[in-house]
């Protein structure tokens, strides 16, 4: 279970900067050419234009590949929410704008190339068709540089989201949310059939951790996301609304865990509030909430926890304990007739 493997492969392939192209045509340009013998007979100055007119050429075609490559990458309408909103977290509507951009440089360099290349043909000497062709090389280079402004965030960011645990948009998903502290990495670890992925959450300072549990012959993703979905909205930064943004586009049900312990780490009050801002966020009918640590909670305690929860229109689904795998195989009964499998 490799990050790197997960990511579209559209979005892995390598993404070019202006100095990246630049370096690559000053590269190109000086390499030799080997002029036929049939030119070569045409004498000397034929011979030297038709050497400026291959390096042109090749100038040509190593922009049009390297520029190509943000050309083709997916547009935020075209790829999985999921990865739209992450893509969009880091770089807004900058990521399409330059691959627009790229697009656009792709067409103008050819269309330089084509009026250019006329031009080197029919220069009578060698240093006339050296002077057109460096005119070329200038002119398309700063077309490039206008196009790929900004190319360099869209390589920082790819980077970033290579960093993102293997997470398969389409599948089933189980979101756990609960504050910090109410057992959430138990849980995972619990449950997961491999020792989760744990990786940054992409432009974040936060981890997201990866597991999947087997259910019969569908393999369900559960997924840890500490500091994502512990708070209200309002408390949250935009890169962190966009995560949430990229978690609700998941088929995925949300898991979210309490701890009805009268010492929990927060108090049940602020995990109710929490939980309704969860709800609210991800859809109340997309939540199942489940009491953790219930091996160390009097019955009474769990009964004055769960009316509170039911007073404000919830419903407790499982009451469980991570560390000790009570009520697990229930819990996994009750996800997966949720996911519908
Ligand atoms: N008694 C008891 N302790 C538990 C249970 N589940 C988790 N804990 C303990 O609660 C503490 C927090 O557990 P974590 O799994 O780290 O909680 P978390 O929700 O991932 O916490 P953050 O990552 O900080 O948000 C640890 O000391 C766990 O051992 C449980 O079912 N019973
Ligand atoms: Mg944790």
């Amino acid at each position: 279970m490799s990050g790197e493997s997960c990511l579209p492969q559209e979005l892995r392939t390598r993404v070019p900067t202006y100095e990246d192209v630049r370096r690559r045509v000053l590269e190109t340009f000086p390499k030799s050419v080997v002029v036929p013998r049939g030119i070569r007979r045409q004498g000397r100055e034929r011979a030297r234009v038709f050497k400026y007119l291959v390096k042109s050429e090749r100038v040509f075609q190593v922009i049009a590949a390297e520029v190509g490559r943000v050309a083709r990458l997916p547009k935020t309408d075209s790829m999985h929410p999921f990865y739209a909103e992450l893509v969009r977290a880091a770089l807004g509507d900058e990521y399409d704008a330059v691959i627009e951009r790229a697009r656009r440089c792709v067409k103008i360099v050819s269309r330089l190339w084509r009026e250019y290349r006329a031009k080197i043909l029919s220069c009578y000497t060698g240093s006339e068709a050296k002077r057109v062709a460096t005119e070329f090389v200038g002119r398309a280079l700063s077309a490039v540089r206008r196009s790929l402004r900004g190319a360099e965030r869209i390589v920082e960011a790819l980077r970033e989201l290579r960093k993102l645990p293997c997470i398969d948009p389409s599948a089933p998903t189980v979101i756990v949310a609960g504050m910090p502290q109410v057992g959430k990495s138990t849980l995972v670890s619990a449950l997961s059939s491999a020792k989760p992925e744990v990786a940054p959450y992409p432009f974040t300072t936060k981890t997201i951790i990866a597991g999947h549990i087997d259910m019969g012959s569908v393999r369900v993703q559960i997924i840890d996301t500490p500091g994502i979905l512990d708070r209200p909205l309002e408390e949250m930064n935009p890169i962190e609304r966009r995560a949430v943004a990229a978690l609700r586009s998941l088929n995925a049900v949300t898991l979210f865990l309490m701890d009805p312990s009268p010492d929990s780490y927060y108090s049940f009050d602020r995990q109710v509030r929490t939980l309704e801002s969860v709800a609210s966020l991800v859809g109340r009918d997309r939540v199942v909430v489940v009491f953790n640590k219930v091996d160390k909670v009097s019955s009474d305690r769990i009964e004055e926890c769960r009316r509170i929860v039911e007073s404000r229109g919830f419903s407790i689904e499982a009451e469980v304990s991570a560390l000790y795998g009570y009520n697990l195989e229930k819990l996994v009964q009750i996800l997966r007739s949720r996911l519908g499998i």
